[in-house]
Parts: C-alpha cells; sequence; structure tokens
C-alpha cells in the first residue's frame, strides 16, 4: 500500500484545538487520543459532559510507539490513565468515568430498564451502524456501495425510532447519544461521495441531527473538515490500513 496511514494532520483545528490547548496541564486523568478519531470523540464527549478535569495528550496510533503500546498493548486511541492504571475502549472507558465520578453530571438515566435500554442501543450503534457507516466508505463497487448505505439507513431509522426526544432517553443527554455522535458529524463524507440523505431516513432524524450538531460539547471536540476529509479519503479509496479498515475489508467485525 502506497498510503501510509502514519502522514496524518499533527494536530486538532478550530474549536477542537481550543479544547486541546485548554487542557494542556497534568492531571490524574490523561486522555491519550487522536483529533480525528470517532471512538476517541465519544470518550473526549464525555469527559467534557462530565466536566471532568483531564489532561489531552495527542498520539498518532498508526505509528504504535513503544510508549503507547506500553499504555494500550492493541495500540488504538482512546486510552486513558488513571491513578497509575491504563484503559482502553471508548465505551468501556465511559462506563468506567459514569462509575468512577457518580458526583458528575451523569451519562445514563436512573432507571434500571432504561439504563438497559440505553446500553442496548449504543450495542446497536456499535455493531450495525459502525460497521455499515465503513463499510459504505470502503465499498468500492456501485452496488456494494448502495448495498451497504441501506444498511446503513436502516440501523439509523431503526435507532431514531428508539429515540424518546429530544434525546435518546428523553431530556437526559447519554451516553446513547454520546455514541453515534462523533458518525453524525462525519455523515457529510457519505453525503457528498457515497449518496447519503437525511432524507433517506425520515421521521424525525434532521432534528436530532441538529441537535447533536449543536451540542457545545460536540462543537468543542470537532475539528475543521478540511482535516478530517484528508484521512477518509484513504477510506472512500479502500486504501486505509487501519485496524478498523482491515477489519472492514476482510468482513470482520471491528475492533
Ligand atoms: N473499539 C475501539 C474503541 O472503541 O475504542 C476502536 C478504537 C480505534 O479503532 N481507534 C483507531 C486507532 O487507534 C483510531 S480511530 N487505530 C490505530 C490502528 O488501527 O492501527
Amino acid at each position: 500500500p502506497s498510503i501510509v496511514d502514519e502522514q496524518i494532520h499533527p494536530h486538532a483545528s478550530g474549536e477542537a484545538e481550543k479544547t486541546v490547548n485548554a487542557h494542556s496541564t497534568p492531571q490524574d486523568l490523561l486522555l491519550y487520543a487522536g483529533w480525528f478519531c470517532p471512538f476517541v470523540q465519544r470518550t473526549w464527549l464525555a469527559l467534557e459532559e462530565k466536566e471532568l478535569p483531564y489532561e489531552y495528550r495527542e498520539v498518532n496510533p498508526y505509528k504504535k510507539e513503544k510508549d503507547f503500546l506500553e499504555i494500550n498493548p492493541l495500540g488504538l486511541v482512546p486510552a486513558i490513565v488513571y491513578q497509575n492504571k491504563a484503559l482502553c475502549e471508548s465505551l468501556i472507558i465511559n462506563e468506567f468515568l459514569e462509575d468512577a465520578f457518580p458526583q458528575a453530571k451523569p451519562l445514563l438515566p436512573k432507571d434500571p430498564l432504561e439504563r438497559a435500554r440505553v446500553r442496548l442501543w449504543i450495542d446497536h450503534v456499535s455493531k450495525k451502524f459502525n460497521a455499515a457507516f465503513f463499510r459504505t466508505l470502503q465499498a468500492q463497487e456501485e452496488e456494494k456501495q448502495k448495498e451497504a448505505l441501506g444498511e446503513l439507513v436502516e440501523a439509523l431509522q431503526k435507532y431514531l425510532d428508539q429515540v424518546k426526544g429530544p434525546w435518546f432517553s428523553g431530556e437526559v443527554f447519554s451516553l446513547a447519544d454520546i455514541t453515534i455522535a462523533p458518525w453524525i458529524i462525519r455523515l457529510y463524507i457519505l453525503e457528498e461521495h457515497r449518496g447519503f440523505k437525511d432524507e433517506l431516513v425520515g421521521g424525525r432524524w434532521k432534528e436530532y441531527e441538529k441537535l447533536i450538531k449543536e451540542r457545545p460539547s460536540v462543537l468543542k471536540t470537532t475539528s475543521e473538515p478540511q482535516y478530517y476529509m484528508e484521512i477518509y479519503q484513504r477510506y472512500l479509496r479502500n486504501e486505509a490500513q487501519s485496524e478498523v479498515a482491515k477489519a472492514t475489508r476482510a468482513g470482520r467485525a471491528l475492533p
């Protein structure tokens, strides 16, 4: 492969860069992040929503540097270090933040059944929607692109049917909204290159999408569109060499 994922823009831009700069001093909680990464954005969003003190540290996970592999042997961002212990996986870290900081703003509802419902649909976003997103992005033949796009739209419709409004769980912004938000702000890539349209989802999609895009924590963790495009060009040509891209190419579940 001639395109190397290591050559990515080195840091956040726009609003996200301001947020990074505001979190440069050492704290008990250290976030290993890549500004471009939608999985990182999930954890970054949880930290911002909960207003926890944290230090942001930019790493390029494609370089697999020894120091970072000691933190996360899988070599994936996000990872955090808290009280000298390392933790990885965006969804697990977000659950950890809920457990470890009960005095901070909760991102899960109180009712056990509703908590379980939030988790069920987080699982749906992560298994069905995220996988369809990368399949749509990487498919090269028109027929395959259409098929993947159909699956993506269906996954979004099923999720939307479960949104109580305004947010997934009603009045409280939750980990479900956080789990899908990074992909909502990246949908413009599929709109420009794979024929995605809001109208395909229908219903209250536009309303929900608008609310997510305008959420202050989302704005504060989002870089400028041209820099995301640089990254996603490699996916659109199916040349990306990330673990996610390789799994998608091989028809395997996402890492
Ligand atoms: N399941 C992981 C999570 O939810 O945290 C996925 C994380 C992930 O794939 N991160 C990407 C990464 O670190 C960046 S967006 N990739 C490095 C690689 O693929 O080598």
